[in-house]
């Protein structure tokens, strides 16, 4: 049985893609590497790859890596500029024994010298964008205002397990910021024996709770991947409330090697694409919410 997950409704089209190229035999990291590409291909998508957020230097600094869970190899791309399709240099990557997590400009050296192709990731919206938030005391802005990270979890008919994530993190970050996305165990986690997840939101905030590495061990100690998500996200967030700081804006997926899939948040909606045995549709679950429930495009069409 193949399935696929990916974070938000911008991922829909490349989840399609990707549960497509499932169906006709492809292995889980070509549908995970193929649906991350077309959210990094298309400039609409203003929060990973081309026409990606930029940083408060003007700068689009991208972040990404790749998961191959048979083999537990992984490889990342950390703050690097101009590199197309950063998913398919960290999958490029994982295949390295060292050098296996780039950042800056050793990345995009390894991008060139794998003859991948390079692009200014910044388009006219983007840098319209920066220059309203420069105007604008940039210090007014909130943590979270629409970075939104891509990350897609597959699985393939002879049980290969991937997990791929891209983003250009916060928008106005500071130069050199890095948030969870390229960090193993913090963004995303795969181990085809029990499971891959992944974390989208402030990365500040995910990465103090390793929340994918938890997602995967719960599911290891036999917890489903809806379950696994609740649990990990409900723990980390009374932890917070322990040290007084409300839950934050957290939401996890997580694929078993069954194809089952699950997905929690403390947002208000968070829409997903997964496809298990068949293309991939729109879900969304909500905090208040937990059950994941089939939306339409145009009901999360305010969501990224
Ligand atoms: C980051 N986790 O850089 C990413 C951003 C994100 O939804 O996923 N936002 O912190």
């Amino acid at each position: 049985m193949y399935a696929l997950i990916g974070t938000w409704r911008m991922c829909l089209d490349g989840a399609r893609r990707g549960t497509e190229l499932l169906r006709d035999g492809a292995d889980a990291g070509d549908a995970v590497e193929r649906a991350i590409l077309t959210v990094e291909d298309e400039p609409g998508y203003t929060s990973v790859g081309y026409g990606g957020l930029p940083d408060r230097s003007g700068h689009v600094m991208l972040d990404a890596a790749y998961m191959d869970g048979r083999t537990l190899r992984m490889g990342g791309v950390i703050s690097a500029e101009n590199i197309r399709n950063p998913i398919a240099l960290a999958r490029k990557l994982c295949g390295l024994e060292t050098n296996c997590l780039l950042a800056g400009r050793g990345a995009e050296q390894a991008a060139v010298s794998f003859g991948l192709p390079m692009r200014d990731m910044r388009t006219e919206a983007s840098m319209a964008k920066w220059r309203r938030a420069v105007a604008e005391q940039p210090e007014k802005l909130s943590a979270y205002q629409g970075h939104d990270t891509v990350c897609v979890l597959a699985l393939d008919e002879a049980g290969g397990m991937a997990a791929g994530t891209s983003t250009s993190g916060l928008f106005m970050k500071a130069p050199g910021r890095v948030g969870d996305s390229p960090l193993i165990g913090s963004g995303f986690y795969c181990d085809a024996s029990c499971g891959a997840a992944a974390a989208t939101g402030l990365g500040e905030d995910i990465m103090r709770g390793c929340l994918s590495y938890e997602v995967v061990s719960l599911m290891k100690r036999g917890a489903s991947p809806a379950d696994a998500c609740r649990e990990a996200l409900e723990t980390f967030a009374g932890r917070k409330k322990s040290l007084g700081e409300d839950a934050g804006s957290i939401s996890l997926i997580a694929l078993s090697p069954s194809g089952e899939y699950g997905a929690a948040t403390t947002l208000k909606l968070f829409p997903f694409a997964a496809g298990r045995g068949e293309a991939a549709k729109l879900y969304a679950v909500s905090a208040a919410k937990p059950q994941y429930k089939a939306v339409s495009p145009e009901e999360v069409e305010n969501e990224p």
